[in-house]
């Protein structure tokens, strides 16, 4: 049986008393489901989160890290920095780091490699643009991504990866791929995953959805068979909405 998770990015939100009291609201939440929770806070909030967070089953995670061990890249974050304050998971990937800083698939592939070396799990994003969905190529550009950054790893590696499919055509914007989108997207995203390391890994790896998920829409995306949870932005920042989000299983 494959991991439930709904991990919720928080992005560049909450200063700290906005971060420890989101905490606090999220402690009094109650969870129904059997999902794997996860909050990534910024990186300047981390160690405190983690601390706030500690045995509360709230999983406190990175929004991205550097690839190169230490040295100098000012402004940046090592995985061993990170594991260091107690964070063992990591979101590489996400299109917002991909158009703003410029992150391409061979620099992904060495995040991946950096977290993997470090026993980090990774929460991998991927997706296409909306001229890419308009076009017919969503799907070659979504297996080119996933392709480019991941394909050079054995199979056992990806029991510490987790695949998040993000259209960036739904991000932040209201509009969400429709249930029958997501699920057929990540049908071809499992298909391509057994091509290259086999039914049991393909079967055995998460693929979470983001883009858009709200209490309103979680429950019929989640139905989906391929669907194994969700990568929450605008919604996560809501402590009621984000464990109806978690509790939608
Ligand atoms: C996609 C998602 C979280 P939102 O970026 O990764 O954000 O739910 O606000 O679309």
């Amino acid at each position: 049986m494959r991991a439930q998770i709904v991990a919720g990015n928080w992005k560049m939100n909450n200063d700290l008393s906005e971060t420890e009291s989101l905490i606090t609201s999220l402690k009094g939440q109650t969870k129904t489901s059997n999902a794997e929770v996860m909050v990534a806070p910024t990186a300047i909030n981390l160690f405190s989160a983690y601390n706030s967070l500690k045995g509360s089953g709230i999983e406190v995670i990175a929004q991205n890290m550097h690839f190169a061990a230490n040295g100098a890249y000012t402004g940046e974050v090592s995985a061993a920095m990170l594991k260091s304050v107690g964070v063992q998971t990591v979101i590489l990937g996400h299109s917002e780091r991909r158009e703003y800083f410029n992150e391409t698939d061979e620099m992904l592939a060495k995040k991946v490699d950096a977290a993997l070396a470090n026993d980090m799990r990774v929460i991998f994003c991927f997706g296409e643009e909306l001229a890419d969905r308009k076009s017919d190529n969503h799907e070659h550009v979504v297996e080119s991504q996933i392709k480019n950054a991941l394909f050079h790893l054995e199979a056992g590696a990806f029991k510490n990866i987790v695949l998040a499919y993000e259209p960036v055509w739904a991000i932040g914007t209201g509009e969400t791929a429709s249930p029958e989108q997501a699920q057929d997207m990540h049908a071809f995203i499992r298909k391509t995953l057994a091509n290259q390391y086999g039914e049991d890994v393909a079967n055995s790896v998460s693929i979470l959805y983001g883009g858009s998920v709200k209490p309103n829409n979680a429950v019929e995306i989640f139905s989906k068979p391929d669907v194994d949870g969700g990568l929450i932005g605008g919604a996560s920042l809501n402590a009621e909405d984000f464990f109806a989000i978690v509790n939608a299983f």
